[in-house]
């Protein structure tokens, strides 16, 4: 018997490649999500989602608790079952009136699992509307090949490291994932998804955190981590997350920093 999801929940799933829209937090909550978001975009150079990549929730409580919500873990074991890893998480911010967008690309692309089986939760902190650049994906995507052929294009306004694109996609197949403040929307990473610009006059912010059954290894690299969220890791494939102790501490910092340079020394090792 699932715990969040319904029927028609996962058969949208099976079907499409993805889930949407799925209550998460209240408005009040995604709205103090948000101020804690701007506080820390206020109180530092450039942009959250440059500085924390790939492991955003290690230097902050709030994050932690985002990505350990139990709710969020309930859906995950829904489709997941009961050997739960989360092993990263990333913002995904556009400012208000922001021409920069993500073209279409697999998760699965650099992500280095084994077998490449991961899903991401994307957790909207402001409104997620089609005019603020919503995530669209290729329902049914998630069944065809596990690593299409990607383009590094490097488009300044693509907010991909690389901007990876998969080339020839129909722009009329698509579906857009609109979501309100505290919903969230959760796609498997072979399927295919990008979005658009930002024309709408608010910042559309949100919080993807990645999961996967603690079978699934990093080929990467060795020692990766993770947060064990429920049940086994029999293989040990997975080390325990540091949680941090107070917000921004030195060594959350550093671990974040290390995390990332492992993950971009795999990355160019592969080209
Ligand atoms: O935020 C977006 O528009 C895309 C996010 C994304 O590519 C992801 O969560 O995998």
């Amino acid at each position: 018997m699932p715990k969040v999801l319904t029927d028609e929940q996962l058969e949208q799933w099976e079907r499409t490649g993805a889930v949407w829209p799925i209550d998460l937090l209240s408005e009040d909550e995604a709205a103090d999500y948000n101020l804690r978001f701007e506080g820390l975009e206020s109180s530092m150079e450039g942009e959250a989602q440059d500085r924390f990549r790939m492991k955003a929730h290690l230097p902050f409580p709030w994050l932690w608790d985002l990505v350990t919500h139990e709710r969020l873990a309930d859906a995950m074991e829904d489709l997941l079952g009961p050997n739960l890893v989360c092993w990263g998480s990333s913002f995904f911010t556009k400012k208000a009136r922001d021409p920069r967008f993500i073209s279409w690309h697999q998760d699965s692309t650099y992500y280095g699992l084994e077998p490449p089986e991961s899903i991401t939760a994307w957790v909207a902190f402001t409104h997620a509307s089609s005019e603020a650049g919503c995530m669209k994906i290729i329902p049914g995507s998630h069944k065809g090949a596990a690593i299409l052929p990607h383009e590094e294009t490097y488009d300044k306004n693509n907010l991909l490291s690389r901007g990876q694109t998969i080339r020839d996609i129909d722009p009329s197949t698509a579906v857009e994932m609109p979501l309100k403040p505290g919903q969230m929307s959760i796609h498997h990473n072979k399927t295919i998804h990008s979005s658009e610009p930002n024309n709408a006059d608010w910042p559309r912010v949100g919080f993807a955190i990645h999961f996967a059954d603690s079978s699934v290894r990093q080929a990467q690299f060795e020692n990766p981590l993770a947060i064990h969220i429920r049940g086994e890791d029999t293989d040990g494939n997975w080390v325990e997350d540091p949680r941090p102790e107070y917000e921004m501490s030195p060594e959350s910092i550093a671990a974040v920093d290390e995390y990332w340079n492992r993950y971009r020394n795999a990355m160019k090792a592969q080209t």
